[in-house]
């Protein structure tokens, strides 16, 4: 048996990069038809018979995600634009939520940033994800790439963000040679849909990156509050220290990450936006 990665499905049909760099069309076999579909991002061994490239065992996943369907993703690059649509650090946050929870690590990306003045607040708001430790870049038309770039060697990637915010567009700026549709805007929204349908890992660099539609809900009625209260990496730290051990931070005497919010050592708009998605868990739970 062969072993590879793959790149790309359409319907039942998988396109796999072996390692020695060559790809071929595979279909799944018997068992992996029905119960264990094979996703993008997965390492699968393919058998050769009749002139077919067959699916023969999925290795075991890292992770996975089912909207984007994809697995073994490293980090989600979140991008988010400057302007139209319009930067919302309630998305960016809920996305991070989402992200964590998945065990995948979050990585910011603010897109369209010709578009905004030097003295515009969305700098100040950019300084905050730095200080809180999250890796942020900054893209536009005729930006330097180099650096964010270089996060995608080695590791499988997946770009998330609302539609229109510029996912397709900067991977097409990264290798023209992608050529992927992009549309303006106001057409993607009035649509109500995403410009990009299926998810598809493209090289670049030493890594894979996939554009994606997006995470299409973002619903946080199943989430486990006490889970994502001890994951996000903003309240961690402060978070061992609480007073008691299943302390969610937000009426507990003795809590550190309140504390940290109050000396601003942890950002006041992330525990905010904590907060809000608290609430959401608890009325899902209610129901
Ligand atoms: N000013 C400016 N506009 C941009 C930039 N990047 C993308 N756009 C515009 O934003 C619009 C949407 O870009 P897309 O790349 O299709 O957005 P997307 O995130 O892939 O959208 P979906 O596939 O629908 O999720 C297009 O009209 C682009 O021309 C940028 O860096 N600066
Ligand atoms: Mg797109
Ligand atoms: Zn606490």
């Amino acid at each position: 048996m062969i072993k590879g990665t793959i790149l790309k499905n359409i319907s039942n049909q998988y396109i796999v990069l072996f390692e020695d760099g060559t790809k071929q069309l595979c279909v799944a076999m018997g068992k992996l038809r029905q119960d264990r579909k094979p996703l993008v991002g997965d390492h699968v061994w393919v058998d050769e018979f009749d002139h077919q490239f067959g699916i023969q065992k999925i290795e075991e996943r890292k992770n996975y995600l089912i909207r984007p369907a994809i697995a073994n993703v490293d980090q989600a690059v979140i991008v988010m634009s400057s302007k139209d649509p319009d930067f919302s650090t309630v998305l960016i946050d809920r996305l991070i939520f989402q992200i964590v929870m998945a065990n995948i690590t979050p990585v910011l990306c603010v897109s369209k940033m010709d578009l905004v003045s030097a003295d515009d607040p969305i700098h100040e708001a950019i300084e905050d994800y730095r200080r809180s430790g999250y890796e942020v870049y900054v893209t536009g038309h005729d930006f330097d790439e180099n650096e964010l770039v270089e996060c995608f060697n080695d590791k499988i990637s997946v770009l998330t963000g609302q539609s229109g915010a510029g996912k397709s567009s900067l991977l097409n700026r990264i290798n023209p040679e992608f050529e992927l549709n992009t549309q303006e805007i106001s057409k993607a929204l009035g649509r109500g849909k995403h410009t990009t349908r299926h998810c598809e890992l493209y090289a670049i660099g030493s890594g894979w990156v996939a554009d994606t539609p997006g995470f299409s809900s973002l619903d946080f009625s199943k989430m486990d509050l006490l889970e994502l209260s001890h994951r996000l990496p903003d309240f961690k730290d402060a978070a061992m220290h609480c007073r008691y051990r299943d302390c969610v931070h937000l009426n507990e005497p003795g809590c550190e990450v309140k504390q940290g919010v109050e000396n601003q050592r942890i950002s006041a708009i992330r525990y905010q936006n904590y907060v809000d998605v608290a609430a959401l868990i608890k009325q899902g739970r209610r129901r």
